[in-house]
């Protein structure tokens, strides 16, 4: 069994954009600028943000972090991001989610200027993805499918079952490993909470992309031998032996599965690091007009 070190990949994706970034400093070109619009408080959500502010710093990148208050009005948050969409120094800006409730989270990622749209969720980015036109990826499924790349998991003609079908990981993740594409050129499966014989589905995946959001779901009597495993998953689980009161889990039970699996994904340090290195990667092709 090998495990697929997503801080180590991450380290070293973040170091070639380090070294991409001064080579523009040495050129004497503008480095890239990210800013990042936070709508109150939520304590992962602020963890999440300021990984991202600290990474940009990391690799030499100009960031902007904004923090509204949790009552801000949708009204409130769509003329913030206008003014990021015409600020000609912010190359890309996100809107971390989860949004409060009184605000229109589809609305909001339809005010950002595709072009700045460096998460890739607005529509036009997910069909640009969907009909294999160049655009920015998601960062968490990007990150799968380098992690996958670097690796060199061979995924042409096997049989992949994504877990989950949000439009943030899973719906992404199985339009990607069915494209004609590195990483690609899978037989998909999506499995969700309607879905049927759930065990049956995932014994026959040579890969599973587990993104549910149910800790440690997915066991080892659900997999094959020498199974690739991608666990997505991050639910904090009270835990009183840790000093901030919680563990990290995924939504693969490791102990289990890792017995069977060939590649898995720990939880920390698997997909998590490479969602952060490829938001920055998503930056920098923003900063030199790579995509649209
Ligand atoms: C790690 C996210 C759910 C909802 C909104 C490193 C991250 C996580 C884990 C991280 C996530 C999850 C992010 C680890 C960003 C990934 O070491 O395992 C980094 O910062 N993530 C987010 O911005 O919004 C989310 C998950």
């Amino acid at each position: 069994m090998t495990i697929l070190d997503g801080k180590k990949t991450s380290n070293e994706i973040k170091e070639e954009i380090a070294n991409h970034v001064s080579s523009m400093i040495l050129k004497g070109e503008r480095v890239p600028h990210l800013a990042a619009i936070l709508v109150g408080s939520d304590g992962a959500s602020m963890t999440y943000v300021n990984a991202k502010v600290k990474a940009c710093k990391l690799v030499g990148f100009n960031s902007t972090l904004i923090e509204l208050p949790e009552y801000t009005s949708e009204e409130d948050l769509l003329e913030k991001i206008n003014e990021l969409n015409t600020n000609d120094d912010i190359d890309g800006f996100i809107v971390q989610l989860p949004l409060p409730e009184q605000i229109d989270e589809q609305k909001v990622l339809m005010a950002v200027n595709p072009e700045k749209d460096v998460d890739g969720f607005h529509p036009v980015n997910v069909g640009r993805m969907a009909l294999d036109l160049p655009t920015f990826l998601p960062a968490t499924p990007y990150g799968i499918m380098e992690l996958l790349e670097r690796y060199q998991i061979e995924t042409s003609g096997k049989n992949v079952v994504v877990m989950g079908r949000s439009h943030i990981v899973g719906r992404p993740m199985s339009i990607l490993m069915s494209q004609k594409r590195k990483a690609g050129d899978a037989t998909v499966t999506v499995v969700h909470s309607r879905s049927k014989n759930l065990s049956q589905i995932t014994k026959e995946a040579d890969i599973i992309v587990a993104a549910i959001g149910i800790s440690e779901f997915l066991t080892g009597d659900m997999v094959k031998e020498d199974v690739v495993i991608i666990d997505v998953g991050i639910t904090r689980v009270p835990d009183a032996t840790k000093k901030n009161g919680y563990r990290l889990a995924g939504d693969v039970h490791f102990e289990s599965v890792s017995k069977k699996a060939s590649y898995i994904t720990p939880v920390p340090g698997g997909v998590g690091p490479m969602t952060i290195a490829m938001l920055l990667k998503n930056t920098l092709l923003a900063r030199e007009k790579h995509v649209i």
